[in-house]
C-alpha cells in the first residue's frame, strides 16, 4: 500500500483531478467522512480517463461518478480559478497538521488527530516526541521524504532482478510475480508490491507455521543480500518494509498467497484499487463474488459457493464474462 496517489501527468483535465483527489484526502484524513472520500476519488478516476477537455460543469455531470456538487465545483473552478473549500482548507490548522503527521507512513488520521490533541503539529515535533511512536511510525518518521519520491520503473526491474536471482539461489519452487502499479506497467510507483508463492503452501495446507517460515526465510534472504534494510513489520504472510538499491530508500510489501490462489491474488495487487472494484462489481452482477483468495458462485440462497478452479488470470474474466484486460489496460 502507497501513500497520497497523484493522477498521471499525461491528461487533459489534470487541474480537476488534482483539486478532487485534495478534496477526497481532507474527507478520509480529516473530516473522516470515507463515503465523500470515495464519491471525490471516483470522480478523479473518470476526468482522469476521460479523453477530452471537460469545458463545464454541466458536461461534466454527464459522465458516470459525478453528480451536482461535483460539477458545481468544476463550475466554480472553470469560472474563479480556484475553490473556497479549497481555500478554507489550505487555512485551517488542524487540517494542515493532519496533513503533515500522516505524511508518515504508519501515522493514519486517527492517531494524527491524537496528536494533534497533544499540541504535536509538525514533523519537526514528531522527532522531539518519538516516545510517542510505534516502531512501524519511528522508521517512517526516518524515511518520509525517501517514501515520498516516486520509484522509476528502471529502479524496480533492478530490484526484480536481484529477488529473482536470490531467491532462485535460495530455493528455486519460489514463484514471484512483482505486482501494483509496476505490473500495469506505470512508468513510476509509490512502493512496491511483491506477491510470493510456493507450492508446498496451499489453502488445504496453509498452517500459519509453514507460512510464517516461507515468508521469514525470505525476507531474511533479502535481507542478508543487503537488499532489505528494515521492518515495518513481519506477519505469516505479510513483511512490510523497506529496501535500498540506489540512494533512497524505498517501501516494499511482501505478501505470501497460498498456491492454488495465486491468480486471484495477482489479480487482486495488480489493481488498481478502481479496476478491482468495478471487476468485483461486475463479478456479482454475473452471480459470483470475487477477492483476493478466489472466484465463488453464488447460490440461490444469497452464500457463496465453493470457489471455482482457476489456471490463470484470464480464466477469472471468462468466468464473469468479463472482457480480458492486460495490465496495462487495468487503470
Ligand atoms: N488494492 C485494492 N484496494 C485497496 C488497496 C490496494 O484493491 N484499498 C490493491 C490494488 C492495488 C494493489 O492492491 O493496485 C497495490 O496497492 P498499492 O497501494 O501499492 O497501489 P498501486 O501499486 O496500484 O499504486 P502505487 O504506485 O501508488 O503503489
Ligand atoms: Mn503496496
Ligand atoms: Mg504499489
Amino acid at each position: 500500500m502507497s501513500k497520497r496517489k497523484a493522477p498521471s501527468a499525461d491528461n487533459v483535465n489534470h487541474d480537476f483531478c488534482e483539486f478532487l483527489i485534495e478534496l477526497a484526502d481532507f474527507e478520509k484524513n480529516v473530516s473522516r467522512n470515507i463515503h465523500k472520500h470515495s464519491a471525490y476519488r471516483k470522480a478523479a478516476n473518470v476526468l482522469a480517463t476521460h479523453p477530452t477537455r471537460i469545458k463545464s460543469g454541466d458536461e461534466a455531470r454527464k459522465l458516470n461518478g459525478i453528480g451536482a456538487k461535483i460539477a458545481d465545483k468544476i463550475d466554480e473552478f472553470l469560472q474563479t480559478g480556484k475553490l473556497r473549500k479549497l481555500d478554507n482548507i489550505r487555512n485551517d490548522d488542524t487540517s494542515k497538521a493532519i496533513n503533515e503527521l500522516t505524511r508518515v507512513t504508519g501515522i493514519g488520521p486517527a492517531k494524527a488527530q491524537e496528536l494533534v490533541k497533544t499540541g504535536i503539529k509538525t514533523i519537526e515535533d514528531l522527532e522531539k516526541n518519538k516516545d510517542k511512536l510505534t516502531h512501524h511510525q519511528l522508521i517512517g518518521l526516518k524515511y518520509v521524504t525517501d517514501f515520498e519520491q516516486k520509484i522509476p520503473r528502471s529502479e524496480i526491474e533492478e530490484i526484480e532482478t536481484v529477488i529473482r536471482k536470490e531467491l532462485s539461489n535460495l530455493d528455486p519452487d519460489y514463484l514471484i510475480t512483482i505486482c501494483g502499479s509496476y505490473r500495469r506497467g506505470k512508468a513510476e510507483s509509490g512502493d512496491i508490491d511483491v506477491l510470493i508463492t510456493h507450492p508446498s503452501f496451499t489453502s488445504v495446507n496453509k498452517s500459519k507455521e509453514l507460512a510464517s517460515k516461507l515468508l521469514k526465510k525470505v525476507v531474511t534472504c533479502l535481507e542478508t543480500h543487503k537488499l532489505i534494510t528494515d521492518t515495518l513489520s513481519l506477519g505469516d504472510v505479510k513483511f512490510m518494509g523497506v529496501c535500498k538499491v540506489q540512494t533512497v530508500a524505498r517501501r516494499i510489501d511482501i505478501r505470501l498467497t497460498p498456491h492454488d490462489q495465486y491468480h486471484c491474488a495477482t489479480l487482486y495487487f495488480t489493481g488498481s484499487d478502481m479496476f478491482n472494484k468495478d471487476m468485483r462489481t461486475h463479478a456479482l452482477a454475473n452471480g459470483f463474488t470475487l477477492n483476493e483468495y478466489c472466484l465463488r458462485p453464488m447460490g440461490s440462497t444469497g452464500l457463496p459457493g465453493k470457489p471455482v478452479e482457476i489456471d490463470s488470470e484470464r480464466d477469472i474474466f471468462d468466468y464473469i464474462s468479463f472482457p480480458y484486460k492486460t495490465p496495462n489496460e487495468r487503470g
